[in-house]
Formats: C-alpha cells, sequence, structure tokens
C-alpha cells in the first residue's frame, strides 16, 4: 500500500499530490528552511511547471505551503516557472528563475516582503537577461530556439556571480558566467567551464560550492550528475579532478547556504546542504496510478576528506528522524553461501552496517524481502570494490524498471561501512562516507520488509549492525 512497502516515503520530502522534479529556491529564511521545487498541480506528469513549496524548523519535519510561484499567462514566464535559485539581496528574499515561453528560456526574477516567503511579486522587467551570448553558438532544438535555463547566484568580491547552463554547437555542455551590481543587469563574462565535445550535450541546473580549499562546479547532463573539484582562475574553473555525485536515480540537486545557524550556534562554520531529485523508476502508467511522482533526497553535507577525495553524508539533523533502535552494533557471522535472516525488519528504516569480506567474494544484503523471497532487493559488495543494486527480483509489478545500477568503491576503507536508508520506494546508500548509489524500487507486497546477507564462496562477517526505525517528515495535523 502507500504507506507500506513500495509506497510514497516517510521521511523523504514528495509532493502533497502530482509531480515534483528539481529542488529550487533552498533558503533558510528567518530562521526556517524553505525547499522550492518543480512542481506540476495538474497531474503526476511534467507540464506547465509551478514551484512547490516546503518549509521546516528542524530539517526532519516539513509542513506543505500554497504553491508560491506560477506561470504568468502574459508573462515571460508563460508556459512554466522552470528551475532556479533564492538569494538574499541585502534583506530582500529574492529568486532566479527560468521562464518558459514559446521557443524561449528566459531569465526572471521575482521578490517578497513576505517573511514566510509564500507570496512573490515578479519583476515588471522580466527577463533579466534578453538572450543567450551572441557571439556564442548554443544549442538549438526542435523545441527550443537556445538552450539556456537554471541559475545559480552568489556573490563574491563585492558582486552578484551568476551561472546559467547551456549547451554549445560544438562544445558540449557549458556553464556561462554572468556578473552584475544588482540582479537585474548582467555582464557576460564567458563560459566558467564548458564540457567540450565528449561531454553531455547540455548541462542543466549548474552550481558552485565553496568548499574552502577547494570549489566544486556540478552539472546535470541528462543522465548524471557531473562534479568537477577545482580551483577558479580569472572565472574560469580548473579542473583537478572529477566524478559523479551519486550513481543512482538522483538528478538536478542544489544546494543551501547554511550560514549563521542561531544564536547557539553563531560559531558554526558555514555549511552547505544539497537535495537532489529522486525520480521514479515505474513506468508512467504506474505514476498515474500512485497519483504522484517525484521525491527529494535527504540534506546531504558535501565537503572534501584531507586526502582531496570528495566526502558525502546526510546532515546530522538525519539522526532526528530515529525512533526505534532495532540493532546496537551486533556482530553476525556469515557461513559460505548460507541466506541469513537479519533481527531487522521494516519498510522505513535506517541501517548501519560494517562488512568485512574475509575470504568471500562478495556479500548480498537484502532489503525490502518478502519471507519467501519473492521480492527482495540485493545490494552486492564484490571483492572488486563494486557495489551494485539488481532491481530484476525487487518487484513482482512488470511496470517497475528491473534494471542494475552499481558504483565503484575503492576497498581502501575496509570493512565497507555503509548506510542505507530504506523509505518504503527509496534506498539511498551512502558507502564509506563518500560514494552514493540512490534508487527507487517498488516492492508490492506488504511484508516486503524483511532484511537478510548471505556471504558468496566463503566465510564473512557483518563487523557491525545497528538500525533505527525513522519518523514522519510531513506528519499530518488530522484535517
Ligand atoms: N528541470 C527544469 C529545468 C532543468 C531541468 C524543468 C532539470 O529548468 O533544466 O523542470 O531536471
Amino acid at each position: 500500500g502507500e504507506d507500506g512497502p513500495g509506497g510514497r516515503p516517510k521521511y523523504h520530502l514528495t509532493p502533497p499530490a502530482n509531480w515534483l522534479n528539481d529542488p529550487n529556491g533552498l533558503i533558510r529564511w528567518d530562521g526556517r528552511y524553505h525547499v522550492f521545487y518543480q512542481y506540476n498541480p495538474g497531474g503526476p506528469f511534467h507540464n506547465t511547471i509551478h514551484w512547490g513549496h516546503a518549509v521546516s524548523d528542524d530539517l526532519v519535519t516539513w509542513r506543505d505551503e500554497p504553491v508560491a510561484l506560477s506561470p504568468s499567462p502574459d508573462g515571460p514566464d508563460r508556459d512554466g516557472c522552470w528551475s532556479g535559485c533564492a538569494v538574499d539581496d541585502d534583506g530582500t528574499p529574492t529568486l532566479l528563475y527560468t521562464g518558459g515561453n514559446g521557443r524561449d528560456q528566459l531569465p526572471c526574477l521575482a521578490t517578497t516582503d513576505d517573511p514566510d516567503l509564500r507570496s512573490w511579486e515578479k519583476y515588471e522587467g522580466n527577463p533579466v537577461i534578453e538572450s543567450p551570448p551572441a557571439d556564442l553558438d548554443v544549442l538549438e532544438t526542435e523545441h527550443w530556439r537556445a538552450e539556456f535555463r537554471d541559475h545559480n547566484v552568489w556573490r563574491e568580491d563585492g558582486r552578484w556571480h551568476h551561472l546559467v547552463g547551456t549547451g554549445l554547437v560544438d562544445g558540449g555542455g557549458a556553464a556561462l558566467l554572468y556578473t552584475g551590481e544588482t540582479l537585474t543587469e548582467w555582464t557576460y563574462e564567458g563560459p566558467l567551464l564548458a564540457g567540450g565535445p565528449d561531454a553531455g550535450a547540455v548541462w542543466e541546473c549548474p552550481e558552485l560550492l565553496d568548499l574552502g580549499d577547494r570549489r566544486l562546479l556540478h552539472v546535470s547532463d541528462y543522465e548524471n550528475v557531473v562534479y568537477f573539484l577545482g580551483t577558479v582562475e580569472d572565472g574560469e574553473f580548473v579542473v583537478d579532478s572529477e566524478g559523479v555525485l551519486d550513481h543512482g536515480d538522483f538528478y538536478a540537486p542544489q544546494s543551501l547556504s547554511d550560514s549563521n545557524r542561531g544564536a547557539e550556534d553563531e560559531t558554526d562554520t558555514e555549511r552547505s546542504l544539497t537535495w537532489g531529485w529522486l525520480p521514479e523508476a515505474r513506468d508512467v502508467d504506474a505514476q498515474w496510478d500512485a497519483g504522484w511522482s517525484g521525491a527529494l533526497s535527504l540534506p546531504r553535507v558535501i565537503e572534501t576528506a584531507p586526502d582531496g577525495d570528495l566526502r558525502q553524508r546526510p546532515a546530522d539533523e538525519a539522526t532526528d528522524l530515529r525512533t526505534e533502535r532495532l540493532a546496537d552494533g551486533e556482530t553476525v557471522a556469515l557461513a559460505p553461501d548460507d541466506q541469513r535472516r537479519l533481527d531487522v525488519s521494516g519498510a522505513a528504516i535506517e541501517i548501519e552496517i560494517e562488512i568485512a569480506l574475509d575470504d568471500a567474494e562478495a556479500v548480498e544484503i537484502s532489503v525490502f524481502e518478502t519471507p519467501d523471497r519473492a521480492e527482495h532487493t540485493p545490494i552486492r559488495y564484490a571483492r572488486d570494490g563494486t557495489l551494485s543494486i539488481d532491481r530484476t527480483p525487487s518487484s513482482r509489478d512488470p511496470r517497475a524498471f528491473a534494471d542494475a545500477q552499481s558504483m565503484a568503491v575503492p576497498p581502501y576503507d575496509e570493512p565497507l561501512s555503509l548506510r542505507v536508508f530504506l523509505d518504503r520506494s527509496v534506498i539511498e546508500i551512502y558507502a564509506n562516507g563518500r560514494h552514493c548509489l540512490t534508487s527507487r524500487v517498488y516492492p508490492t507486497r506488504d511484508d516486503a520488509v524483511g532484511v537478510s546477507a548471505r556471504a558468496e564462496g566463503g566465510r564473512a562477517e557483518i563487523a557491525s549492525l545497528s538500525a533505527w526505525e525513522l519518523g514522519e517528515a510531513m506528519p499530518t495535523d488530522g484535517d
């Protein structure tokens, strides 16, 4: 059912009904966290996009708010209010977003004086950029005169900086840099980074984060969220290394910069929290039947490790979701090829597990497992350092995707340590605090709540197993 395995997530954000895609306009305002998102109130499909809105005091429980932005029938955003960001313009909350207008994508601005960020006023001078730079060969498609959208704006060296995503005819995806004295007048500076002919054709939702010693630029290239670590020199991104932020169903992330966290925390250094869109992995009929589509990831902290690699973990507040403890650091010996049911179960739980391969070829942890194993989703860690999820046995519903997803987890941190968040139709995995794989699965049976383990071809050990039942992100107040 909807509140069991395969159903609507319990502690991940979902739309009240209908369609959600990218997180947008993330901002902490007046002490509260605001998450906006691409929202179609008309049904569980992508069309006539509005901005949905949810608000939280603690990053754990959320309240659904009225739609914040809607297309204006005669405005530059008449066909949709697409992705963008929120900034604090000297005390005025301000949005920069993409207006869909026939074959054009037009950068638009809106402001509010409402401390609850509910109602927004669109700038009458919209669009704030008329068209892509004239001297740039920007990709044109059947639908669009130019791919030119999504906005990331920040303040640096006394000026506003602004990235827009695009695709270049001969150069693949690119993140274009603008600067300005104000948020309504922009000067084009050049590409911050262009991917070149081998990159994806278009870079959506570019975002630049400051990780202290280095900067991280991530872009969504229709398939993956690709990140680059490096520095910015004279308006150009110099790449040291690159990778993929999440190897599963995770797209178009955006971050909230959380400085000034209130009186008691004043000494805390600035942190940024990143949410991604977790698209459905089942066909459109199944989405229509469910009546909703799309969830947001947990907020993540992204940082660099002393060795220079990227680290990712859920915001510390995620531990406040824990209600009942199900396991407390237990050790479990795994005999060769013996399927062993673990003493942990649930459809909305967190599992923290350390795996030592010993002499086994691989260890498989199955989640969302029915007692007869007719449905189960194996998470498999192999000696070559591959971590994979096989969705073939996940669901008896033929409308659910039945493929495999995998990522490399270099075995330098043995034993492997996993934090696995199961949330009805979400599996969000953090491996060794570095590598992420998020997956959507749709078990059909209410008893698909078991967890089991098996060592392949040798002995292995679960060096530590902890688990918790997790609470509700959007508690209903009975109305
Ligand atoms: N989603 C938005 C666009 C963005 C894309 C439209 C990425 O602004 O490029 O809903 O998912």
